[in-house]
């Protein structure tokens, strides 16, 4: 018997990005650890990925090309060869290339969140042949470019330095459930003395046990942080030098916080006056003050708002100074890999291509003459995505020509034409940054391909050569792409590169960030500074500064659909993964729905009794869990089920609306309003 230990990265969407450590014996994977020589991950994993080998080795796992035999959507299929598939694939996508290829759409996200099997040949496959292009806005694009436009990039804090905060404001974070080693870099911090603050309209696992909860209603955060402005400038508990020296348009702010005295802002989040007063309070006079900021505030119409409005806080008080102070929603962008060369979108030449919001890929299906092939990998659109009906309809449609890529037979796979089975993360290479940190975390493989499954990549390389596409840029193999993601001038003149001895020595090595990035300023924003007014949004004919925006669906009790539903993941699914890994479905029960006291009452729904929640995009069934973890008027659909695991096959995602965030064109999830009644 030979038992040997591969290192390896989680590939996840999740800020984590832990470094992993699987034991094979005799070719078997018998155990997926958290390498405990990776300082954030430390040993730990979450139930999710320590079960990794239960996922790989699932009796549903994919193993074989299927060709589908029955209706769309009727997920009948049949084995095929390999050679029988991509002659097919090949020969359907040439005859729409040649006059058509813009209408040829890649579907892809983080399902890994590797760059080689993510976007590296898949990328340059559809480049060259000058397919649409597919905009990925939907998780993170509004919190994203809003943090780009106030602090240059998604660039903050270094997530390890929480443990020496005193003050630590989790803003729209479930982070026991999603990222789970942040929170525990937090507990270090409160052992330490400091005090935890949760913002969140639930009272998640996290907000338990934080010492402080503000539940604030679903898409006010603006105004909260508004609020806490107006408070820091009236009691002038401001770091004027450092506003400054690395501030912009400090004026300007200063006109509009002051027009949001904590009465307004209490009023419009329905929180207590007197909560807002102390929270300000104590992030003025509690130093170092580090807030983690999430997607969860960006997820509604005000989203980028939201978040330019909070980013704006630790200049005021110089939060910054501190190596516990700041702020961070995303620190990806201090990695330097080289992205460009992985995705080589200089290939792209055809100029009629259209550009395709994934987050409304229910009315582009929808639309006549857009779309008459789509390839998804990485994804689970029909799950995932807004306004299920239309993409249902979307991927339906007889005359679309579907692949998809995946592990196992998702409620997408079910509307293919070709299921094409591949590798997961313990068959094959790969490469990571994180953004919750900022280290580089290298995969090797650990195991042979599974059946007849194949790599992302080798799928793409296979199909060009079979589409006539020879370029050699479509043939680089895997650890030449993952050599080539250190290949960026920044690294490579850097006093500390990453290395790729050091990636397969440890598995994992540190990019070169300064412990307080932001002390003296210095932010990479083209101004160099925090812009609080931003120049560029103003030339736009937009708003230069942060507001509130309300939701574009902010029910009162007399209206039709009279509850805020908010749409946030279970803890042991991830977005759609895992909902087929038994032992982890059986953990979550069934799709619930959370629902105050008060609103069950009225409705006379019990708990435990299932519900049908609609609102004029449709409807799901569900078992309703009355509980004080929804607000009044706000009810929590956690996600994100399979729908066809689903009471009537449907999930929360019939329910959210296709409209876009102020910014960055993402989804509102969390901005939406339906009605409840016993069923
Ligand atoms: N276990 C698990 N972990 C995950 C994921 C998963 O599905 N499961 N998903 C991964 C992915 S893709 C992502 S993007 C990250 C997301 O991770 P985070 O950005 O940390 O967000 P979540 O933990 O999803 O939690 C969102 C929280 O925001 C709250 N919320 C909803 N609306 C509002 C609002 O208007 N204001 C405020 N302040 N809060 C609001 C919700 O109640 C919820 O608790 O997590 C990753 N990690
Ligand atoms: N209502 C509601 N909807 C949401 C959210 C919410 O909070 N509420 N969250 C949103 C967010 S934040 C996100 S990021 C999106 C996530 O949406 P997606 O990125 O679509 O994520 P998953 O649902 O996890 O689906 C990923 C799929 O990729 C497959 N996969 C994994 N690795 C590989 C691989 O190496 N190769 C191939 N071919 N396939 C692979 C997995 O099996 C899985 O089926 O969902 C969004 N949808
Ligand atoms: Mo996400």
């Amino acid at each position: 018997m030979t038992t040997t230990t591969i290192l390896g990265a989680c590939p996840h969407d999740c800020p984590d990005t832990c470094a992993l450590v699987t034991t094979v014996q005799d070719g078997v994977a018998i155990k997926v650890q958290g390498n405990p020589h990776h300082p954030l991950t430390d040993g730990v994993l979450c139930t999710k990925v320590s079960r990794y080998t239960e996922r790989t080795y699932h009796p549903d796992r994919l193993l074989h090309p299927m060709k589908r035999v029955g209706p769309k959507g009727s997920g009948q299929f049949q084995q095929v060869t390999w050679d029988e598939a991509l002659s097919d694939i090949a020969a359907r996508l040439n005859t729409i290339a040649q006059t058509h290829p813009e209408r040829i759409l890649p579907y892809s996200y983080a399902g890994t969140m590797g760059m080689v099997q993510g976007e590296s040949i898949a990328m340059r496959f559809f480049n060259l042949l000058g397919a649409a292009r597919l905009d990925r806005t939907i998780c993170s694009s509004a919190g994203g470019e809003a943090l780009t436009q106030t602090l240059g990039g998604k660039v903050g804090m270094k997530v390890q330095f929480f443990a020496q905060s005193q003050l630590i404001i989790i803003w729209g974070s479930n982070a026991i459930t999603s990222s789970v080693h942040f929170w525990r870099i937090a507990q270090e911090a409160k052992r330490q003395g400091a005090k935890l603050v949760c913002i969140d309209p639930r009272r998640s696992e996290t907000a338990d046990k934080c010492d402080v909860h503000l539940a604030l209603k679903p898409g006010t955060d603006a105004a909260l942080a508004l609020a806490l402005m107006h408070e820091l400038i009236t009691h002038d508990w401001l770091d004027h030098d450092y506003i400054a020296q690395h501030t912009l348009g400090f004026e300007a702010l200063r006109a509009r916080a002051l027009q949001w005295p904590p009465e307004r802002a209490a009023e419009v989040c329905g929180l207590k006056l007197a909560d807002i007063r102390q929270l300000a309070h104590d992030y003025a006079h509690i130093q170092p003050a580090a807030i983690r900021l999430n997607y969860g505030v960006q997820r509604a119409r005000g989203g980028g708002n939201a978040v330019r409005a909070v980013a704006c806080l630790p200049a005021l008080t110089g939060a910054w100074r501190h190596r516990g102070g700041g702020v961070v929603l995303s620190a990806s962008g201090h990695a330097l890999h080289n992205g460009v060369a992985l995705q080589r979108p200089d290939l792209h030449t055809h100029a009629k291509a259209p550009l395709i919001n994934m987050s409304t890929i229910g009315d582009a299906l929808n639309t006549p003459n857009l779309v008459e092939a789509v390839v998804v990998y990485n994804s689970n659109p029909v799950a995932v995505a807004p306004e299920s009906a239309k993409v249902v309809k979307g991927f339906a449609r007889e005359d679309l020509f579907t692949v998809v890529l995946e592990h196992f037979m998702t409620d997408t796979a079910d509307f293919a034409d070709y299921v094409l089975p591949a590798t997961t993360q313990l068959e094959h290479w790969d490469i990571h940054n994180s953004y919750g940190h900022t280290d580089m975390v290298l995969n090797r493989p650990a195991i042979a391909p599974m059946g007849e499954a194949k790599t992302n990549t080798q799928i793409f390389r296979e199909l060009a050569e079979r589409m006539g596409m020879h370029d050699p840029v479509l043939q680089e193999d895997d650890e030449s792409l993952c050599r080539l993601a250190l290949q960026h001038p920044r690294n490579l003149q850097s006093a500390q590169p990453v290395t790729w001895e050091a990636l397969l020595q440890h598995g994992f090595a540190h990019w070169p960030v300064a412990d307080a990035p932001f002390a003296q300023g210095g932010f990479p924003t083209a101004s160099g500074k925090c812009e609080f007014f931003s120049e560029r949004l103003a030339a736009q004919g937009l708003d230069g500064l942060p507001d509130f925006i309300p939701n574009y669906e902010s029910p009162s009790p007399q209206d039709r659909y009279p509850l805020a539903m908010i749409s946030p993941p279970a803890r042991n699914f991830l977005n759609s993964s895992f909902v087929n890994v038994k032992s982890l479905r059986d953990i979550e029960g069934e799709q619930l729905l959370e629902i105050h006291p008060n609103d069950a009452a009225s409705r006379h729904v019990k708990d435990g009794a299932m519900v049908r929640v609609f609102n004029d995009r449709g409807s799901y069934h569900c078992k309703a869990k009355v509980s004080t973890r929804a607000r009044p008027g706000m009810v929590v659909g956690l996600g994100i089920w399979w729908r066809k695991l689903g009471a009537d096959g449907k999930n929360v995602n019939e329910l959210t609306s296709q409209h876009l965030t102020d910014m960055g064109r993402a989804p509102v999830f969390y901005d939406c309003a339906v009605q409840v009644e016993a069923s």
